[in-house]
This record gives C-alpha cells, sequence and structure tokens, in this order.
C-alpha cells in the first residue's frame, strides 16, 4: 500500500489512510463498545455538558464528571470495567506510533462521536500521567477539520482535514499543544453515514 506520511507540526505527523483497511473491523469494534459501555455526554466539574459523546476501552477510560477530569478503570454509568481493548487496536496504534518515530503501549482508548454540528472546543490533553509517550488519534466517517495551535492558548492556529481512515501521530512537543474540532460539516459516508467517529490511543497511567 503506498503511504502518505506528512509531518504537519513538531512531533506530529499525519498518515494518510493508514488504517483505512482496519476500518469494517474497527466500525464493528466501536458498536460492541458502545453496547457495553454507551457514547454519552460527559459533565464538567462547572456542570457543563461536554458536547461530544464519548466512551472508551481498555484497562483505563478518561472521564468528566462533578469530580473533574480524572482516567478511571470503571465506567461511572455501568460501574463495570471498560469493554476490554482488542489486540487488533494495540497493534494499530503500537504499528502507527512506531510509524512516526514513537513508542506506545495503549492502556485506553477514548471513542468520540460527533455528528454534524458537533465540535470539541479548544483544549490541552495533559491528564496522562507519562509525558513522553505519544497520543495516536484513528478517524473514520465523515471529515473534520482539525485545528491545531501550539503551547499557549492564542499561537497560530493551523487547520487540516482528517477523512476516514487517517491516523495522526502526537508525540514529543506537540503533545501537549493546544486543538480542537471545526463543527463538523453536514455529510455522508457510505460506512458511517452522518456520523465521525475518532479513536484515541492514550498511555493513561
Ligand atoms: C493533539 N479529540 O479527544 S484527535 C480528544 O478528533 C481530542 O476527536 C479530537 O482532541 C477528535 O482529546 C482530536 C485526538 C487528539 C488527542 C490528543 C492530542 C489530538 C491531540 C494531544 C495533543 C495534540
Ligand atoms: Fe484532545
Amino acid at each position: 500500500m503506498t503511504q502518505l506520511f506528512r509531518q504537519i507540526s513538531d512531533d506530529a505527523y499525519l498518515l494518510k489512510s493508514f488504517a483505512m483497511d482496519y476500518a469494517e473491523d474497527c466500525l464493528n469494534q466501536v458498536n460492541r463498545i458502545d453496547s457495553i459501555s454507551p457514547f454519552r455526554h460527559m459533565t464538567t466539574r462547572r456542570g457543563f455538558q461536554v458536547s461530544v459523546p464519548m466512551t472508551n476501552c481498555g484497562e483505563y477510560g478518561w472521564v468528566s464528571d462533578s469530580k473533574g477530569y480524572r482516567y478511571d478503570k470503571q465506567d461511572p454509568l455501568t460501574k463495570q470495567a471498560w469493554p476490554s481493548m482488542p489486540a487488533f487496536f494495540q497493534a494499530l496504534a503500537t504499528t502507527a506510533a512506531i510509524e512516526a518515530g514513537f513508542n506506545l503501549t495503549a492502556d485506553c482508548c477514548l471513542l468520540n462521536r460527533y455528528q454534524p454540528g458537533m465540535k470539541l472546543g479548544l483544549h490541552r490533553d495533559a491528564d496522562e500521567r507519562d509525558a513522553t509517550a505519544p497520543i495516536v488519534s484513528v478517524s473514520f466517517g465523515i471529515t473534520a477539520t482539525f485545528l491545531f495551535g501550539g503551547i499557549q492558548r492564542n499561537d497560530n492556529i493551523q487547520a487540516y482535514e482528517i477523512e476516514h481512515g487517517d491516523v495522526v501521530v502526537w508525540g514529543g512537543c506537540s503533545r501537549y499543544f493546544y486543538h480542537g474540532i471545526k463543527p463538523i460539516k453536514q455529510s455522508n459516508h457510505p460506512l458511517t453515514g452522518a456520523i465521525r467517529y475518532n479513536l484515541s490511543f492514550r498511555q493513561a497511567m
């Protein structure tokens, strides 16, 4: 397979179509995970709703509630462990990280489900224990515009189109850069309809 490899920032790489061959298997797993630990709108410490429905698989899951943000072994909704992470999810994340020159043993996969109009405001991911592990992000379904800034909130922001099957690896200094997703445009994808899924693989603890 021809592989497009693009550096989009210091220590951030876009692997165009890297996950394309795994799309059907991944989407089947997304449905399995959703049937055990459903996508839900988490709330923030201040009582606001996170606009994008989320769930997790793996040993740890990212959660937000009245107590704040954290990684937890238990799904607060089901009071059970999160659904297991399939071995091929692990393999996909690890091989993508290696392609980009990093190492990752993911103990968490955070799943985000976007419908048209949904956005993710500019933020930084800083709840993970190990700052040296990269984050591998895998997208399926309709296209999104990813916003990528710098270490300061008011640094210049660049926009990238992220399509079905694309993988982005964020390591090194880009790991703590501000980022977000623009409001999703109405569109249709043969495998997901009017939905975009993002799977982000993390070493949480
Ligand atoms: C870049 N998700 O869940 S890709 C998130 O498409 C999140 O759903 C977006 O930002 C999405 O936190 C963007 C994943 C991602 C995750 C962590 C990052 C991108 C990152 C950390 C630093 C830079
Ligand atoms: Fe993020």
